[in-house]
């Protein structure tokens, strides 16, 4: 199945130990490893890095966990392990910098990178690529350290690394573009990898190596066995010393919910368990961490909060988990146990959980217990696409879930949708709409549909759209600090059409992609933004209007919608609009015609802003598009 490489199913013989002990001895002449520099790249390369989004302080600056449980395991067996971040060192170095012109990204990072090869004299160097939009930058590290090292042996491992090679035909790009590194770690590989430095070192009691191919020989060995952490095995605590837990929220974000907190609160990430009940056609998650959920220990988890408390005075964590609220006698065992501790720790739900398991017990104990925002997987409103893409949940779930989370004000309540999923058409899209606007959420968080390599439905996806498969250079998200919607901050004004897109077309059409983001930009302002009319609980409106805030000073600050809805909360909420927030608003309409006729079509201005008066109440009328004229119903 695999082309270009000798899988090795021999590794008992003789001969096969002899094969794998040269080419350790090869890789490492001493057979000593003592120093292990692990490396996070930074998110993306220089072609995709945007300078004045960084400087904004908008970039994720997530803490390297999975290296950090690498770290301690090799840690225990006396190794001496160093993390260098180079994706913090780039958002560092930029929060600096003085102007653009004074900000070299490839330097910033080489020169970070030898130092440190340089002072940690590692024995070998250990890469970690998890997205997809990394690859290049990922490339680009492995041969810089090949650079400055000819002989420096270099692994590399994480999320991307596997979807590369276990997608038939794609397991080539490794050789292709990876070509400087010496050994590929697949899967979750904390335990492989710390077996393969014992097998260097030789002091494994097994002759055995796990998830693992090598790329430097003419025989290209790959050991297809796994061992993946058992629950007992997860019950491990990554050394946060290393990961610089503290400084990662000066140069950037974690989560989507810290600007709910006040500026300066101490942020981090926790995860509590691997994989996911689910099997989403769009998700690679089962196929990377295998079927089903493994646990790690309550109280694991809580003397891991317990330590970010005490010794680095964290006072919020954004959970990495894909199903964190599995295990419903667990999840209630966790909650408790945080409740009684009153460790003085909020926490988030970014990633999402899945909607059956938002009980009522569950969601009060969450509040409890220091929730604060939690996101739920909707994806569609279409029982039809839902099937198709095998979302664990279908509406009356969405809808029971959504009744529960909204008893608790407290937490900032969101839902994930997706538009433009293969055959999806305009009528399966509004049903979206409807559920939204049913669930009433605090917020939807909408993206277009991106295929991702090793996921059910890529395959699918690669003859209709003409996809590469082995060409991963030019993936872009379309969402996220450097997604394609950042774009439009640079000029590129992508929503073209002022046009209702349910209006005067064939329903049971798919819509064209050139399409998508005009779909993409109604839903969002009327899902958002509109529905924001509606908001009288102050600690509701409260919430909000930090969330606005934030989407107006870090993520869109050009974009006269969030700058006109925070000034509407403003004024609802304290009275009055910030001066500085008028003034951007009037300039941007004043300078941008494309604004101006934008603002115009949904009947708002700067005037308007200003002369509103809640001493009468606000009706809220929500008519989302004109679609009721096509005939369908409107919520
Ligand atoms: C947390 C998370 C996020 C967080 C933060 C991620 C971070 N930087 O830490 C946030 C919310 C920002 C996020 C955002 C997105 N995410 Co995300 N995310 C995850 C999630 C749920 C968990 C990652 C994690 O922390 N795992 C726990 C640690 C312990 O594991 P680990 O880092 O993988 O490390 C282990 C192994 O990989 C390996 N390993 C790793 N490095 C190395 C190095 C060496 C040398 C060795 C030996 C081993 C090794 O060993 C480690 C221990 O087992 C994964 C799903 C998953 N299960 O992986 C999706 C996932 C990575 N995300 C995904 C996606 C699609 C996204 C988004 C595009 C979503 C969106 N539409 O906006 C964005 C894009 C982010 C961006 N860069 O622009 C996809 C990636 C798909 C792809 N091909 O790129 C995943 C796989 C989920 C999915 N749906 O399929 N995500
Ligand atoms: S529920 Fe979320 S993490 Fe689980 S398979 Fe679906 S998309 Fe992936």
């Amino acid at each position: 199945m695999l082309s270009n490489i000798k899988i090795n199913e021999q590794i008992r013989d003789i001969t096969s130990e002899q094969l794998v002990d040269k080419e350790l001895t090869r890789l490492f002449p001493r057979r000593v490893i003592k120093r292990i520099l692990l490396v996070v790249p930074p998110d993306v390369d220089v072609s995709i890095f945007n300078y004045t989004t960084a400087k904004r302080g908008r970039c994720w600056n997530y803490p390297p966990y999975g290296l950090g449980i690498i770290a301690t395991h090799l840690r225990d067996e006396g190794l001496s392990v160093k993390i260098t971040n180079l994706n913090n060192e780039i958002l560092k170095e930029c929060s600096f910098s003085n102007s653009e012109s004074d900000f070299n990204f490839d330097d910033v990072w080489k020169t970070k990178l030898s130092e440190e090869i340089t002072d940690f004299q590692p024995d070998i160097v250990g890469i970690s690529c998890m997205f997809t939009q990394t690859h290049s930058s990922a490339v680009n590290v492995c041969n810089e350290i090949r650079r400055l090292n000819p002989v420096l042996p270099i692994a590399i491992g994480g999320v991307h690394i596997t979807n590369c090679f276990v997608e038939d035909k794609m397991s080539d790009i490794l050789l292709k573009d990876f070509k400087k590194a010496d050994i590929f770690f697949l899967y979750e590989a904390e335990l492989a990898f710390k077996q393969f430095i014992k097998m260097v070192n030789r002091v494994a009691s097994l002759n055995k190596l796990y998830q693992v191919f090598f790329n430097s020989s003419s025989d290209r060995l790959y050991f297809p066995e796994k061992k993946i952490p058992t629950e007992d095995e997860l019950n491990i605590i990554p050394a946060h010393d290393l990961m610089t837990p503290t400084e990662l929220m000066n140069y950037g974000v974690i989560g989507s919910f810290f600007c709910m907190k006040e500026k300066g609160t101490k942020i981090t990430t926790i995860l509590s368990n691997r994989g996911c009940r689910g099997q989403c056609t769009y998700c690679s998650v089962r196929n990377f961490n295998g079927i089903g959920v493994r646990h790690r220990s309550v109280e694991s988890v809580i003397e891991e909060l317990d330590m970010l408390r005490n010794k680095y005075d964290i006072r919020h964590v954004m959970w990495l988990d894909d199903d964190f609220l599995h295990d419903h006698k667990r999840t209630l065992h966790l909650f408790t146990e945080m409740i009684k501790r009153n460790l003085g720790i909020t926490w988030d739900c970014t990633n999402g959980v899945i909607a059956a398991s938002c009980t009522d017990e569950i969601i009060a104990a969450a509040a409890e217990s220091g929730c604060i925002g939690l996101t739920i997987g909707v994806e569609s409103g279409n029982s039809q696409v839902l099937k198709k893409i095998r979302k664990p949940g279908n509406i009356n779930i969405f809808i029971k879930a959504a009744e529960i989370l909204k008893k608790y004000e407290q937490i900032n309540t969101r839902a994930f949708l997706m538009i433009g999923l293969p055959d999806e058409t305009y009528r399966m899209i509004y049903d979206t709409v409807r559920l939204a606007l049913k669930m009433d959420l605090d917020w939807y968080n909408i993206t277009i549909f991106e295929p991702l390599p090793n996921t059910p439905i890529f395959e699918s996806v690669l003859q209709k759209d003409e996809l590469n498969p082995t060409e991963f250079k030019n993936i872009k998200y379309n969402s996220g600090s450097y997604g394609k919607f950042q774009e439009k901050l640079n000029g590129n004004q992508f929503y073209s059409a002022l046009a209702d897109p349910f209006i005067n077309i064939n329903l049971d059409a798919v819509p064209p992609k050139s399409q998508l983001n005009n779909i993409w930009f109604y839903m969002n302002y009327h899902l958002n933004f509109k529905r924001l009319y509606k908001v009288n609980n102050p600690i509701k409106l409260e919430q909000q209007l930090k969330y606005v805030q934030n989407i107006t000073d870090l993520v869109a600050p050009e974009d006269p919608f969030p700058m006109y809805f925070c000034g509407y909360l403003q004024k609802k909420l304290r009275g009055k609009i910030d001066e500085q927030l008028i003034k951007r608003l009037e300039e941007v309409l004043q300078f941008s015609e494309y604004w101006r006729k934008r603002f115009e079509f949904f009947g708002l201005s700067a005037d308007k802003l200003k002369s509103l008066n809640f001493s009468e109440e606000l009706q809220y009328r929500l008519k989302p598009f004109s679609i009721a004229k096509n005939g369908l119903n409107t919520c």
